[in-house]
């Protein structure tokens, strides 16, 4: 085991030897895991990552980068629609995708290594319970989809199949995760194809180019990014795990859409017919400023290019016919085939460039004091995973509907946007839907009928709260022999053990 003097001598070469400033007074426990933390840093990459953050700081500061002159819009033939192509076009792509699926072909991969600051909470988001009347958190939830999914595309091709999860979570995330799956016997997944992997952590840097302490014997760490992804299949041996089970195409989403679509058969079918080896869900811009990344190409090639990154004249751009220009947003849901994962855990993922993210992290004082900054004093370095666009062959895009298919959990109630209660009624909004096109008649708790033209607005609860478990239905399908013509009075919930 290296020793004291030898992390002394690198930190040293790497112009980070503060790290150690409280040394003397730390007891033999805090010093072991001090030392642990700082054998892992490469004293070059150390380095090179403190000087790297400190001078994309002093760029972003002095003159944020603007894309607008290089942008141009996803040209239409690379782009499919669940709203805009044929309807025979799209069901032969959901067909090709369950058969794709029933092959064994087909994995989801989870990015959740993220630290959920915004929502307020201490442990993973997945593990967050948004106040369904199942009580179901979100992880529960993705789990019954790709079981349910499993037994669609099995029904339809006469065959047992697989779709394995892969998690990639972070130092914060991974043991709680895998806690919660064991508590929960893996929602009835077997285990064995759940895969969880870490991804790595980066130092926070001060403004001064100097990598922060949070305690006097701990280094501020925070994951490098969920495009940490390409690095972290490498580290993990996933990629090779992924070709022993025969996997050839991997749906990539993150973990706070409650609407996501595992493994969504159209989109998979979709991207394989076009022979895509990347591809990106879309969803129409609600509105011109809406912070969510645009998927266009960025002097011809595709890039996300973040709301920041464009001014407002261009964001609100319009075709002739009235709508935005920069339309395509991102919902970090991404297609990727083995093939093309493989070249970006090599050296073309390394050349992945950071983002700057400036932040307020809590460090110690000269004098040893905690301090929680009221004022952004760090900076984090990211890589984004949609990054590897560029070095696509063939890349396209799938617009989806948003009420269908996108409600992400960002934020906490307190906001207006994105929280729990938009999140769950969401879906109770779309399980609603489903139910009446499946022919529910819904009642009120006096027994009179609750119409379809009694609706709200969908900025509120529906009319009637009914869940339909992902256990019963993965998209709305199969509901007619559960509630065609059935009276239900609200709250109502569809799972199996009622069936
Ligand atoms: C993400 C997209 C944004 C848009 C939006 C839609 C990126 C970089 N941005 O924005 O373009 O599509 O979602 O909801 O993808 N994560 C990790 N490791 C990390 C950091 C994050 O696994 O080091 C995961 C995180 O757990 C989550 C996902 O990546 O599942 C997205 O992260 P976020 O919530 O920080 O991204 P956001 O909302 O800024």
């Amino acid at each position: 085991m290296e020793c004291e003097r030898e992390v002394r001598r690198r930190l040293r070469e790497a112009g980070q030897e503060q790290l150690l400033r409280f040394w003397d007074e730390l007891g033999s426990g805090q010093r072991e895991g001090l030392l642990g933390e700082l054998r892992l840093l490469d004293a070059r990459e150390l380095r090179d990552h403190c000087s790297r953050a400190q001078h994309a700081y002093e760029r972003e500061s002095s003159a944020p980068q603007r894309l607008d002159d290089r942008m141009r819009p996803v040209p239409a033939e690379f782009m499919g629609s669940v709203r805009r192509s044929h309807p025979e076009e799209r069901r032969a792509w959901e067909e090709e995708g369950y058969r794709q699926i029933s092959q064994n072909k087909v994995a989801v991969l989870l990015l959740a290594g993220g630290q959920g600051t915004r929502l307020g909470v201490t442990y993973p988001k997945g593990m967050y319970n948004v106040g369904l009347p199942s009580g179901k958190t979100l992880y529960q939830i993705q789990a019954e989809r790709i079981l349910r999914l499993q037994r669609l595309a099995g029904d339809k091709h006469s065959v047992q199949c697989t779709v394995p999860w892969y998690i990639m979570t972070s130092e914060f995330t991974l043991d709680p995760t895998q806690r919660f799956f064991e508590e929960h016997n893996f929602f009835g997944i077997d285990r064995a194809d759940v895969v969880m992997f870490e991804q790595r952590m980066l130092p926070a840097v001060g403004f001064d180019g100097r990598a922060i302490l949070e305690r006097k014997d701990k280094v501020a760490m925070a994951p490098d990014g969920n495009g940490g992804l390409y690095r972290a299949l490498a580290d993990n041996r996933i990629l090779e795990d992924l070709e022993a089970r025969g996997i050839c195409y991997i749906h990539v989403y993150c973990v706070d859409n409650i609407l996501v679509k595992m493994a969504d058969p159209m989109f998979v079918g979709f991207c394989v017919s076009k022979g895509a080896d990347c591809g990106a869900k879309v969803v129409e811009k609600a509105y011109p400023s809406e912070p969510v990344g645009v998927v266009c190409q960025v002097d011809g090639v595709y890039q996300v290019v973040e709301y920041s990154e464009i001014s407002p004249d261009t964001a609100e751009k319009r075709n002739p016919d009235g709508s935005l220009t920069y339309n395509a947003g991102s919902i970090c849901n991404h297609f990727f085939t083995l093939d093309f994962l493989k070249n970006m855990a090599g050296t073309l993922g390394e050349r992945l460039g950071y983002h700057v993210a400036i932040k307020k992290v809590p460090y110690v004082d000269e004098e040893g004091n905690l301090v929680k900054p009221t004022r952004p004093n760090g900076i984090k370095m990211e890589k984004f995973v949609f990054d590897v666009f560029q070095f696509a062959n063939n890349f396209v895009a799938f617009e989806v509907v948003r009420e269908e298919e996108f409600s992400p959990l960002k934020n906490a109630d307190t906001a207006d946007k994105d929280t729990p209660s938009t999140a769950r009624r969401s879906l109770l909004w779309q399980h609603y839907r489903w139910a009446l096109r499946a022919g529910a008649k819904f009642t009120d708790a006096e027994g009179c009928a609750i119409e379809e033209g009694s609706r709200v607005s969908e900025a509120e609860d529906p009319p009637v709260i009914c869940e339909i478990s992902p256990l019963i239905s993965y998209f709305g399908e199969g509901l007619d022999l559960h509630l065609s013509k059935k009276e239900i009075s609200s709250p109502f919930i569809l799972d199996v053990q009622k069936v």
